[in-house]
């Protein structure tokens, strides 16, 4: 059976590497960083299934250990994940991580999608994080999310979204990432986790999908960043702009829906940013991050800066995260440490604007995912 899944799996791999090209191969190659042990040497399935013994590797990662269910899809099938609905599933070589991923194809319905029975890794009471990598496969936009189906003997179905649905496209690889608290009153027959969205044609690619225990929300939020903005509510939020030009949110996103874009510039200097003085304190080290595409110029470098304001003082600037090439290709991420130093000035600024600026006064770019966290973690 599995050979013949094999060589299923190898015409099925065989037409999506002809059929795919290669240029997507570069664009996603940004997601290289992401590794994790695979355990994928034993038969059927490479899943930990209810296995509490999957960590045998003494890494001492201390996520492994709330791991309850993962898969990546690298013994070449499907494993026990099953169809809702009309569904062809096969692994196809265009992986996120490894070499295979899950595909869904020749869905005949917009409820038809792959999925997994959880009802013996899922603890009622319990909260856990749903995460995968997904792809569209020959459609350009479509939103993707995972949804909950439990069976309560005696109730209704019920269908509990446990992600936001991202916008995936068929150049890059994104993930759809969510908290959901399990829920249920009654003998629970069936929790079957799916992973939908798409309209009824739509083929997609799922990989690297991971269920993990994690704390309540309520316990401690350590997951949130310190600061964060994502223009998924389709405004700028609290940016605003240094200079004479336009800043809106616009559906060209990195992650989820909006991205700000910044037009119109004539000057260096001009740029987006944001009043962060509530925010970041004199003297303590953050990490900085975000992403930026170039709208027109093909290239131009880009960089993150930093002014204090200090009253009636002269403003004083400096530098966040150093120029780097930006294209009108790809989306770039700059990330870094920056010590908030108040460039040594005795007083306290009355304020301290983040900004986004280019070496290129004309380039025009796209902002997204922009994140502050502090660079150690506090201890309690
Ligand atoms: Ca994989
Ligand atoms: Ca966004």
């Amino acid at each position: 059976m599995f050979k013949l899944n094999h060589i299923l799996v190898l015409i099925l791999a065989t037409g999506s590497i002809t059929a795919c090209s290669w240029e997507t191969d570069e664009e996603s190659a940004w997601t290289v960083e992401v590794e994790h042990p695979q355990n994928s040497e034993d038969e059927g399935g490479g899943t930990n299934d209810d296995s509490d013994t999957n960590d045998d590797s003494g890494e001492g990662s201390d996520q492994n250990a709330a791991i309850v269910y993962q898969t990546s899809f690298e013994d070449g099938t499907v494993g026990d994940w099953i169809a809702q609905g009309s569904v062809g599933m096969a692994t196809v070589q265009d992986a996120q991580d490894g070499v295979y991923a899950l595909e869904a194809s020749g869905r005949a319905e917009n409820w038809n999608a792959p999925g997994v029975v959880l009802t013996e890794q899922l603890e009622v009471g319990k909260t856990y994080q749903f995460s995968a990598w997904v792809k569209l496969s020959g459609s350009d936009a479509a939103n993707i999310k995972m949804t909950l189906k439990t069976s309560v003997e005696g109730q209704e179905t019920t269908y509990n979204g446990v992600t936001e649905a991202v916008a995936a496209s068929d150049s890059d690889w994104v993930e759809v990432k969510g908290t959901y608290t399990y829920t249920a009153e009654g003998t629970v027959t069936e929790a079957f986790l799916y992973v939908e969205g798409p309209e009824a044609g739509v083929d997609y690619l799922i990989d690297n999908f991971v269920v993990e225990q994690v704390q309540a929300a309520s316990e401690e939020e350590t997951q949130s960043d310190l600061y964060s903005a994502n223009f998924d509510d389709g405004t700028v939020g609290d940016w605003s702009q240094q200079g004479g030009i336009t800043i809106e949110a616009v559906e060209n996103a990195k992650v989820g829906s909006h991205a700000l874009s910044a037009t119109g510039r004539t000057a260096g200097w001009n740029a987006p940013g944001v009043e962060l003085v509530e925010t970041l304190v004199v003297g303590n080290t953050y990490e900085f991050s975000f992403w930026l595409k170039l709208l027109d110029k093909e290239a131009a470098q880009v960089k993150a800066s930093i002014k204090y304001s200090f009253g009636t003082a002269n403003d004083q600037y400096g530098e966040v995260l150093p120029l780097t090439d930006a294209s009108n290709a790809d989306w770039v991420q700059l990330t870094g440490q920056y010590t908030v130093d108040a460039m040594g000035e005795s007083e306290a600024p009355t304020g301290i604007f983040v900004y986004i600026e280019s070496s290129d006064a004309e380039a025009s770019y796209l902002i997204d995912d922009f994140t502050i966290n502090p660079a150690s973690p506090e201890t309690d």
